[in-house]
């Protein structure tokens, strides 16, 4: 292992190392979502202090270039001046009312305009409470029960899609988590992302019993794991076929692989979506829509019940506002910027990886992006099975060194990078050059 790997709190990392040990006494993993503790990655999490551009700053003063982006949301970067500015703006008028405000008919109107399959939306404040409530309605539109998730998408943590595979391709749940009880996943099914066959054998085994199938269009959170060709397609037909709602989680892909999301992009239209991250652009504000017929059931409207005291709060949806109308500026010239700093951060990652002789098969939609660590030259990812069978060992030192050399990557192999509007050419060749020293040092693992 190399020297400076084995170090996991040089001088380089003092302050960070002292707030992690005070964070541990007063928050579990002293940290607020789980992934943030570095537990994959053999080391103590870095603490930040500022973000500005592409740029995180630690309380030691380090820089780095940074791909979490606070995990999507931070598609403009860190403390856009637009976002900046229509937040302190909206700030000095109230934060929060519980009454309605016209930001949320500008947002909705935003979004509605934006995502081709949405005729009504629901704000709500995280992408968990999207997909619960999404679940919900999905059951009380169709008066069904069952659920079905693929293995190794993430869905936020309500009880019902907490739910770890047991063997066989088609299986029913069981808990991933203590707490959940088997009561409040039997009733969800999985099957492997990119595995149609799965999926209809699961429909015709369970006929009229099934509301919906929950799917992320582009798998994020094993990785990135594009569908395959045909693959979404096939769900929106097994779907009408079966009668069951197609559900797309758009909390990731939502606004960040084109402004129209992932169902634009691959043309495939869901009867409910939701989204997050992006549609808030960096606050918490994530939303669930589809077509009338089903929105217009969620109460008041309806008797589908879900409600919230800061759903659509001044200051996310003004945050949202703002960076929509920034990825829509000069005919979404946005897009355009992130596919050229994307290509190249790809390229540039599978010639070092090359060249240090480490096998990786690099994914990428758009800008989202992930080397796999696999284990042979020319192994492919297209499910869970595929992403866990990886040299997750050889990503950790990766990422140690990736950090050593002032870049900051999603702290686990199955996570997605995110590449935003301001990282700019001397970021992205910074971060090649330090992934040409980390995959050599991968190599050695
Ligand atoms: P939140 O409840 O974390 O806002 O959103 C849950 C969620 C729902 N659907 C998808 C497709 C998601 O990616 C997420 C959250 N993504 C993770 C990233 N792997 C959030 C990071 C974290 O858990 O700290």
């Amino acid at each position: 292992m190399n020297k400076a790997n084995s170090q996991t709190t040089t001088t380089r990392y003092t302050k960070s190392a002292a707030a992690h040990a005070e964070a541990k006494t007063l928050m579990p993993g002293g940290v607020n979502s789980p992934v943030r503790a570095y537990n994959a990655v053999g080391r103590e999490p870095i603490t930040i202090a500022k973000g500005k551009g592409c740029v995180v700053t630690d309380v030691d003063g380090n820089e780095y270039v940074d791909y979490v982006g606070s995990y999507g949301p931070l598609i403009l970067g860190h403390a856009p001046e637009v976002v900046v500015a229509a937040v302190t703006k909206t700030a000095t008028h109230g934060t929060s009312f519980g009454m309605p405000t016209l930001l949320e008919n500008q947002l909705a109107k935003t979004v509605i305009d934006a995502v081709p399959s949405v005729q009504v939306v629901r704000f709500v404040n995280s992408g968990t409470e999207a997909a619960m409530s999404a679940l919900r309605l999905a059951r009380a539109a169709t008066g069904r029960g069952k659920v079905i998730k693929c293995i190794g998408c993430y869905h936020g943590h309500t009880d019902a899609m907490l739910v770890s595979a047991g063997s066989g391709a088609t299986t029913l749940g069981t808990p991933s988590s203590p707490g959940v009880p088997e009561s409040l996943v039997k009733n969800t099914l999985l099957v492997p992302y990119n595995d149609l066959a799965a999926v209809e054998a699961t429909m015709q085994a369970h006929k009229d019993e099934i509301a919906c199938m929950a799917v992320e269009p582009i798998a994020g959170n094993m990785g990135c794991i594009p569908p395959e060709p045909g693959y979404l397609e096939g769900l929106r037909k097994l779907c009408d076929t079966y009668g069951v709602l197609l559900l797309f989680d758009e909390v990731m892909t939502g606004f960040r692989v084109d402004y129209g999301c992932a169902q634009k992009l691959y043309g495939v239209m869901p009867d409910l979506t939701c989204l997050g991250k992006v549609v808030g652009g960096g606050l918490p504000c994530a939303a669930y829509g589809g077509k009338a017929e089903y929105m217009r059931q969620v109460a008041p409207d309806g008797p589908m019940y879900q409600a919230g005291t800061l759903s659509g709060n001044p200051l996310a949806m003004a945050a949202g506002l703002a960076t929509l109308q920034a990825l829509k500026a000069d005919d979404f010239a946005a897009y355009a910027q992130l596919e050229k700093s994307a290509r190249r951060l790809e390229m540039g990652l599978a010639e070092a990886s090359a060249s240090a002789g480490v096998p990786t098969y690099i994914t990428r939609v758009g800008s989202m992006i992930c080397p796999f660590f696999v284990r042979e030259v020319g192994q492919r990812v297209v499910n869970y099975d595929d992403a866990t069978a990886c040299r997750t060992d050889r990503f950790a030192a990766f990422f140690r060194t990736m950090l050593d050399e002032g870049v900051v990557l999603p702290p686990a192999q199955f996570e997605a990078w995110f590449i935003g509007t301001a990282h700019d050419d001397d970021a992205i060749e910074k971060t090649i050059a330090a992934a040409s020293k980390a995959f050599v040092v991968a190599s050695d693992i």
